[in-house]
C-alpha cells in the first residue's frame, strides 16, 4: 500500500487565463503527470491569479473546467493527487494577506513578470499584479510542499517565496518548510514563435503560441510560419533564438538530443525541420485533445472532482493556517 507520509510533496497550478499552450505543457504539466506517481501532489487551478488581469467572466468560468479537463487529459489522476480550484480554498486568500506584512515593497518591485504584465496591461497596473508573488508564496506554503515544479520564467517566484518563509520562519520559528524550484530539462522556457525572445503565453492569441486545443492544421500552419533567421542550418547557436526555440519544442516532444536533432537535418533547411516539428507536435496534440473531449462533455464529473479536491487540499491548508495565526498572535476561541 502506498504510504502518503513517506513521500515528498509538491505543489503547482496554471492560472485559467486562456487556453493552456505546449509552453504550460512542457514547463509544468508533463512534468505533474510523471512525478505524481511518486509525490503526495497538489495541483490545482489558480482562478484567483487569473483575475490580475482583466477576465471576461463566462470565459473565465469556461477556462476553470477547459484547464482541470486538460490536467486529466495529460495523464494527471484524480485519484492519485489533489486537484482543486484555488478560490474553493480561503486559506489561500487568507494567508496571503497575513505573508503581504511579511513582503517587502522593495521586493516585489523587482519582480520582472511585474514589470512585463505592467508594460502589457498599462491601463490595469492593479495592486493584485503587484502583489501576485505573495499570493504564490501562499498557494505554496500552505502545502508544506518539498518541490515546487515550475518552468524556468517562474524562478522568481519561488525565489521570493522562500525569501518570504525564511524571514515567517526567522521571527516566529519554523512554521514553513522552504520548498526547492523543480525545472524540467527540456521545455522549461518556450518561446513564442513569433517573437522567439519573449516567452510563449497563453493570453498571447495571435501565432506565437500553440494551444493545446488547435487543429492540426493551425498547429501546422503556426509552426511553418515561425520566425527564424535568414540561414539554412539546423544548428543551435547564440543568435538563431528561432531555430533554438524549434529545437527546443522538437527534443522536449520526442527526447532527441541537440546533437541527434543536427544530424537528422543535415543539408535538409528549414523547411523539412519546420514540417517535422509541426507533425510531432500535432500528433502529440492529438492524443491529449481525444481525451480532453471526453473530460470536457462530463461536468459532472469534473465538479465531484474539484469538490473532493477542496474538501482535501483545505484539510492540509487549514492546517497551516491555523499554525500561522497561533504563530502572529491572533485571538482563538478553541
Ligand atoms: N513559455 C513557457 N515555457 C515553459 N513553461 C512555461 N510556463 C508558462 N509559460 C511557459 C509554465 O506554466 C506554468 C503555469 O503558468 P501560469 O499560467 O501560472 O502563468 P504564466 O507563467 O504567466 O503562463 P502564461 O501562459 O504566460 O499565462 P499568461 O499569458 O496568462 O500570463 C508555470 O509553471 C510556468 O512556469
Amino acid at each position: 500500500m502506498e504510504n502518503q507520509n513517506i513521500k515528498k510533496t509538491i505543489l503547482s497550478g496554471v492560472q485559467p487565463s486562456g487556453t493552456l499552450t505546449i509552453g504550460n505543457y512542457l514547463g509544468a504539466l508533463r512534468n505533474w503527470a510523471t512525478m505524481q506517481y511518486d509525490y503526495n501532489c497538489y495541483f490545482c487551478v489558480v482562478d484567483l491569479h487569473a483575475i490580475t488581469v482583466r477576465q471576461v467572466p463566462a470565459e473565465l468560468r469556461q477556462n476553470c473546467l477547459k484547464t482541470l479537463a486538460l490536467y486529466l487529459a495529460v495523464g494527471i489522476d484524480p485519484e492519485k493527487n489533489t486537484l482543486f480550484m484555488q478560490s474553493h480554498v480561503p486559506a489561500h486568500a487568507e494567508l496571503a494577506w497575513v505573508l503581504s506584512c511579511y513582503t517587502m515593497f522593495g521586493e516585489l518591485s523587482r519582480m520582472t513578470q511585474f514589470k512585463d504584465k505592467s508594460a502589457k496591461h498599462s491601463d490595469n497596473i492593479n495592486a493584485g499584479l503587484f502583489t501576485y508573488p505573495v499570493l504564490m508564496a501562499a498557494d505554496i506554503l500552505l502545502y508544506q510542499p518539498d518541490l515546487v515544479p515550475v518552468g524556468n520564467d517562474q524562478k522568481q517566484h519561488i525565489e521570493i517565496a522562500r525569501d518570504i518563509a525564511n524571514r515567517f520562519n526567522g521571527v516566529y520559528s519554523e512554521t514553513f518548510k522552504i520548498p526547492e524550484p523543480y525545472m524540467p530539462k527540456a521545455g522549461a522556457r518556450i518561446m513564442s514563435l513569433s517573437e522567439p525572445t519573449s516567452k510563449m503565453s497563453k493570453s498571447d492569441l495571435g501565432d506565437g503560441s500553440v494551444f493545446l486545443l488547435d487543429s492540426r492544421d493551425v498547429v501546422i500552419k503556426k509552426i511553418k510560419r515561425a520566425v527564424t533567421d535568414s540561414g539554412s542550418e539546423v544548428k543551435y547557436a547564440e543568435g538563431k533564438d528561432g531555430i533554438n526555440n524549434l529545437m527546443s519544442i522538437y527534443s522536449a516532444f520526442t527526447g532527441k538530443s541537440f546533437e541527434d536533432i543536427e544530424k537528422e537535418f543535415d543539408g535538409k533547411g528549414y523547411g523539412a525541420f519546420k514540417l517535422a516539428v509541426a507533425e510531432t507536435v500535432a500528433d502529440s496534440l492529438s492524443e491529449i485533445q481525444d481525451k480532453y473531449n471526453v473530460f470536457i462533455s462530463d461536468k459532472e464529473q469534473l465538479n465531484k472532482i474539484l469538490i473532493e479536491g477542496a474538501q482535501k487540499a483545505s484539510y492540509t491548508a487549514e492546517k497551516t493556517l491555523r499554525k500561522v495565526y497561533r504563530k502572529v498572535g491572533f485571538y482563538s476561541v478553541k
